[in-house]
């Protein structure tokens, strides 16, 4: 349809009109009445015009003109921008040139075609026939005006061309140039560097770039400016094109262009903003600063006694720390607290956030008590300063420590009392056990039905009273407990009748347990009187056959150990048994011959009998002796405990360890001293692990 416009327009005969306008693409011009002769005075004049984007090609298919010198009668002219060509004859000469093969090329998108004639055309010359069309213009590679070229990458298409810019660079709005974003560099760091974009290449065009630089008020930023300072400049114009200003505070510096550095800049400020403005022209260097700043000094802090400063400054300035620690066993004190370092900081007025504490020497304060022990303060004026030594030793005699070592503590950094081997913890005092203080004399009286106790020999004995009369004995353990027979412990309980007990305990308030004591009815100075806190039978207790016949009576508090009150020592382990023929001391307040009861506390020295003979023995009284049940006594009679005896210790002697260590507590047998009959013990190392979880006690 345009095409058929097109056409139409190009017929157009060109008497009607002088000026014929072409807009298509492509198109067709010929001179008038072609191919007839062309009329004289001819003025015809076609103007063609393209897209922009596109330049005209003009070629002549036929050309014959009337020639003339410098085609001075009739000619074709052709012209577009600073372009002009003229044509005439029928062959290039001197003075006249034809378009021949070569085709004519407009500058832009217009060019104007004039065919003039002068008033005759005699011999008849045909004229012209020519075409033209659109062609495109590689913009990239003929750039028609230099300011108007890409800056970075040009792109041509047909009609066209566009640009585009490098990786971080953005196309200014002119669509040529390319730009940076940078007007939100914002500094906050007390120094750093600054540089335009690319430094040191040249920087982007069109760019308006803004830096800022914001410390905390009290820094004063001063710039330093490198050498390298190149902006696009102008002779008589002060930075017209590129420039560079600096605003700090109610300041200005600048503007800044040309290749000369400003050097050093005070600003005065904390805050300072670098204005940076580049033309769409040119290919400056740039420019490159670093920041420095520095704030208010404050005095030399001078370390406290006992204490160093760091860092070590020659001088110290607004937002400077300065940590304050005392020397190894010392600390400040603040607020009751003790502080291992202190840190002030230097404020914008010129002086620290805080005064010097002053360095305390650590005091680690009274050590704590040792139970049963007692402490020795290494200095004569008993220092508990950092350094001070202390030793914890146990009450001796009675105590001894657990475990043994080097007791001494050391007051630390940490405020503690340390020890090499137990830190923070504190050794244990245990009571000594099984080592009388009082020995026996190796020449005892042999009484037939026992011998007299020296007091004290037995210190580990208990009496349980009952309304001042003993019922059962017991075997003083570790600092609180007392170790006797369940059976003493059990509703009924006559020792008249040795009826069996049932399983009711009796009533905790109801007897007394007495330590220290010899005599049987009579108070001495030495004994130490109990109630009852607990009462925990052995789980296995069997009250008719007497089985697991132990029991542990828990005292109110701990006993206070002297020479007649210290306990014995449990087996070392449940396979420490004893062998028939051992020789066991029993002892206790119990009845003797023809039931009468003794004065004082009475002991027997008798042999461990074999287990199987034993059993035998009861066996035909319908008795049972169990494993856990040891017998003692001698065949022909004699010594053997007795009622009231009951619950009280049978010990054996360990002769290398010279210790006493409690084998068994007296339970039952037929009658008391009878030929063929023998008393039955409860095995104590039977019972050992129950004892052990109970009571917690290790022996020492
Ligand atoms: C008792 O009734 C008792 N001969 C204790 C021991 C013996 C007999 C009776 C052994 O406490």
């Amino acid at each position: 349809m345009r095409y058929f416009w097109l056409f139409v327009v190009c017929l157009l005969p060109p008497s009607a009109a002088n000026i014929t306008e072409l807009v298509g693409m492509f198109g067709q011009l010929q001179s008038p009445n072609y191919p007839e002769g062309y009329p004289s005075d001819a003025d015809v004049t076609w103007n063609i015009t393209v897209p922009t984007g596109y330049r005209i090609q003009l070629y002549f298919m036929h050309f014959d003109l009337e020639p003339s010198y410098l085609c001075e009668y009739d000619f074709v002219k052709v012209t577009s921008g600073d372009m002009l060509e003229t044509f005439c004859g029928r062959e290039s000469t001197d003075t006249e040139k034809i378009p021949g093969q070569d085709s004519v090329l407009s500058s832009d998108n217009t060019m104007t075609v004039l065919f003039k004639t002068d008033f005759s055309n005699e011999e008849r010359f045909t004229g012209f026939e020519a075409h033209y069309a659109a062609i495109d213009i590689d913009e990239c590679v003929e750039t028609l005006d230099e300011s108007l070229a890409c800056d970075h990458f040009c792109h041509n298409y047909i009609g066209g061309f566009y640009c585009s810019c490098r990786f971080s660079y953005i196309l200014h709005s002119d669509n040529r140039t390319c730009k940076v974003e940078c007007s939100d560099n914002v500094f906050t760091e007390r120094s750093g560097v600054v540089t335009s974009p690319d430094y040191p290449n040249p920087y982007p065009k069109s760019s308006d770039c803004l830096y800022r630089i914001e410390l905390e008020d009290g820094f004063v930023i001063t710039l330093d400016f490198a050498d390298l300072f190149d902006l696009e400049d102008h002779p008589d114009v002060l930075c017209p094109y590129d420039s560079l200003k600096i605003k700090a505070g109610m300041k200005e510096f600048g503007p800044f262009c040309g290749d000369e550095s400003p050097g050093r800049i005070m600003t005065n400020s904390s805050s300072v903003q670098v204005l940076f403005h580049a033309d769409d022209s040119g290919d400056n260097h740039g420019w490159k600063f670093a920041f420095t700043s520095l704030g208010n000094p404050c005095p030399v802090v001078q370390p406290p006694l006992n204490g160093k400063v760091e860092p070590i400054l020659e001088q110290y300035s607004f937002k400077d720390q300065v940590q304050i620690r005392c020397n190894t066993g010392f600390k400040f004190v603040k607020g009751g607290d003790e502080v291992e370092a202190y840190q002030i900081e230097c404020l914008k007025s010129g002086t620290w956030s805080s005064g010097i504490p002053t360095c305390k020497v650590i005091d680690c304060g009274t050590p704590r008590l040792l139970e049963d022990g007692f402490i020795t303060f290494h200095s004569k004026d008993n220092l508990t300063l950092f350094g001070s030594q202390i030793d914890y030793s146990c009450h001796a005699l009675f105590y001894q420590m657990e475990p043994e070592l080097n007791s001494t503590y050391t007051c630390m950094e940490n405020s503690f009392w340390v020890n090499d081997e137990l830190g923070t913890d504190l050794p244990t005092c245990h009571p000594v056990c099984g080592k009388p203080r009082i020995r026996r004399s190796s020449i005892q009286p042999k009484i037939a039905q026992g011998r007299v106790v020296p007091k004290g020999s037995s210190p580990w004995i208990a009496m349980l009273s009952r309304n001042g009369i003993p019922f059962c004995g017991g075997s003083l353990i570790g600092k609180e407990w007392i170790v006797t027979a369940a059976h003493c412990l059990h509703l009924p309980y006559d020792p008249d009748k040795s009826e069996l007990s049932s399983s009711v305990l009796i009533n905790i308030t109801s007897f007394k347990i007495i330590l220290g004591r010899q005599k049987t009815l009579r108070k001495e100075e030495t004994e130490q009187e109990y109630h009852t806190r607990n009462i925990i039978t052995h789980p296995n207790y069997n009250g008719s056959t007497f089985e697991y016949d132990i029991a542990l009576l828990e005292l109110p508090s701990k006993v206070k150990m002297m020479d007649y009150v210290m306990p014995i020592c449990l087996p070392e382990n449940s396979t420490s048994t004893l062998q028939t023929g051992d020789m066991v001391i029993v002892s206790g307040w119990g009845k003797q011959f023809l039931h009468s009861i003794p004065e004082t506390l009475m002991e027997i020295e008798i042999p461990v009998v074999d287990h199987k003979q034993c059993k035998n023995v009861y066996a035909q009284l319908g008795r049972q002796v169990t494993d856990d049940m040891i017998c003692a006594g001698l065949k022909q009679g004699g010594s053997d405990a007795c009622q009231g005896d009951s619950g009280g210790p049978m010990v054996a002697l360990d002769q290398k360890a010279n210790r006493w260590f409690l084998q068994g507590t007296v339970s039952w047998g037929d009658g008391c001293g009878e030929d063929n009959r023998y008393g039955v013990y409860s095995d104590v190392t039977k019972s050992l692990q129950w004892i052990e979880n109970i009571t917690k006690i290790k022996n020492v």
